[in-house]
């Protein structure tokens, strides 16, 4: 990774001094300069990541995905890079997305180069290939002035940070009060994996859906960045495919003394798990989008409707399960994977009118974009981009909440 020409890294002295921990910025005094602020999904944005399929590389089979090609799951899935024709294609709907994001006054960045065509070899693993950039959010997130990079579930993805790096240092020496954090590695050896998972009947996974294991096991803290939504003060945080309880309690642990509420969230009709915001997406404060397929444990609504939010379901998205891109791993919700661009300005994918006719009841401005083209790399509006800016500070929207910290 080629971190020349960032800025600061030159050992120029910095403008303040700090001490060796960066603490989070009181959000109590303004923010209008920190380079770093985000505390929830949807207050007015300023700054974003958009991801980029560039050298993007098919998922490998490993023990946390076994990608299929959709309506032909005995034909062997391809390995190595994607053809130019599909980077191209997805790549000019994230550059649709961008161009749009600037029209409304965002600042647009992009990863940097990565060749995700390259093996990875670890003590404890060795992968053929990587996997892209186009999905920033299931890696990076924004935790008000901090940026943590997400342990991630998945071998193909163990050095996905790297693409952001450049800009992380970017925004971490323009600004002493920015906060930086890795989660710890996880070994992603066999033996964090539960592999027979994949081969689990049906009937199996009903009788197992209050029991929350998934592939991965739960003695080494993994978690992906796309299982937390923020609200806040008040952080959700969903167990996963590619979010363990290890995860919940790294993130409870590091962020309760920062002043936030992590609360895990479960969903257990999901019986493939993997990333909240095809699930349970807020868009404004009081709102969530809910997904009817998928509804909340029993008990775990109460904090919303105490606290008066309200749960909205979406309509049917327009492509049906056996209708997505073929070599697409995630489900027909990518529908619900909507972008806020601020709590009256929402971007809904061009194709997905009855979800738009929705958001303008909700009184939101909707803006659509084509993006079907980038579902094939894992995500659509949210899981590709990384809001690294939103006009705002950390508010309190549970003030009726009955929260057990760890410590
Ligand atoms: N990366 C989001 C995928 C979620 C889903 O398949 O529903």
């Amino acid at each position: 990774m080629d971190l020349a020409g960032v800025h600061g890294t030159s050992l120029e002295p910095l403008p303040l001094q700090m001490g060796d921990r960066a603490m989070p910025h009181d959000p109590a005094t303004p923010q209008d300069s920190l380079a770093v602020n985000s505390w929830n999904e949807w207050d007015p944005l300023e700054e974003m990541i958009v991801g980029s399929a560039d050298n993007a590389s098919f998922e490998p089979t490993e023990p946390g995905s076994r990608p299929a090609i959709r309506n032909r799951p005995e034909t062997p899935f391809p390995t190595g890079p994607k053809s130019q024709e599909a980077v191209d294609l997805a790549n000019e709907e994230l550059a649709g997305l961008a161009d749009l994001l600037r029209s409304q006054g965002v600042t647009v960045r992009r990863p940097g180069p990565h060749d995700f065509s390259a093996p990875v070899r670890t003590p404890d693993f060795e992968v053929e290939n990587q996997y892209c950039a186009v999905c920033p959010r299931d890696v990076m997130i924004t935790m008000g002035n901090e940026i943590i990079e997400a342990t991630m579930s998945r071998r193909a993805r163990y050095f996905e940070y790297q693409p952001y790096r450049k800009l992380v240092y970017e925004y971490w020496n323009s600004d002493p009060r920015v906060g930086w954090t890795t989660a710890p590695k996880p070994s992603m050896a066999d033996g964090m994996y539960r592999e027979e998972f994949w081969d689990w009947p049906l009937e199996k996974r009903h009788e197992r859906m209050h029991s929350f294991e998934f592939c991965v096991h739960q003695d080494e803290v993994v978690f992906d960045a796309a299982d937390i939504s923020r609200l806040g003060r008040d952080i959700l945080v969903q167990e996963s495919m590619t979010t363990n309880r290890a995860g919940v309690h790294w993130l409870k642990r590091h962020l309760e003394p920062r002043g936030f509420r992590v609360h895990a969230v479960h969903f257990p009709l999901d019986f493939f798990p993997s990333h909240i915001d095809c699930t349970f997406v807020p868009v404004r404060p009081g709102l969530i989008l809910t997904n009817p397929d998928r509804p909340l444990r029993e008990g775990e609504e109460a904090m919303f409707l105490r606290n008066d939010w309200e749960l909205v379901d979406v309509p049917e998205p327009v492509l049906g399960n056996h209708e997505m891109p073929q070599y697409c791993q995630s489900s027909k919700w990518l529908s619900m994977n909507v972008l806020s661009i601020s709590p009256t300005k929402v971007v809904v994918e061009e194709q997905e009118k009855p979800l738009q006719d929705l958001m303008a009841k909700l009184d939101f401005e909707v803006f659509t974009v084509p993006f079907r083209n980038v579902f094939e790399y894992g995500g659509s509006l949210h899981c590709a981009t990384w809001d690294v800016r939103r006009r705002g500070t950390r508010e309190d929207y549970f003030p009726d909440l009955d929260y057990r910290p760890l410590v």
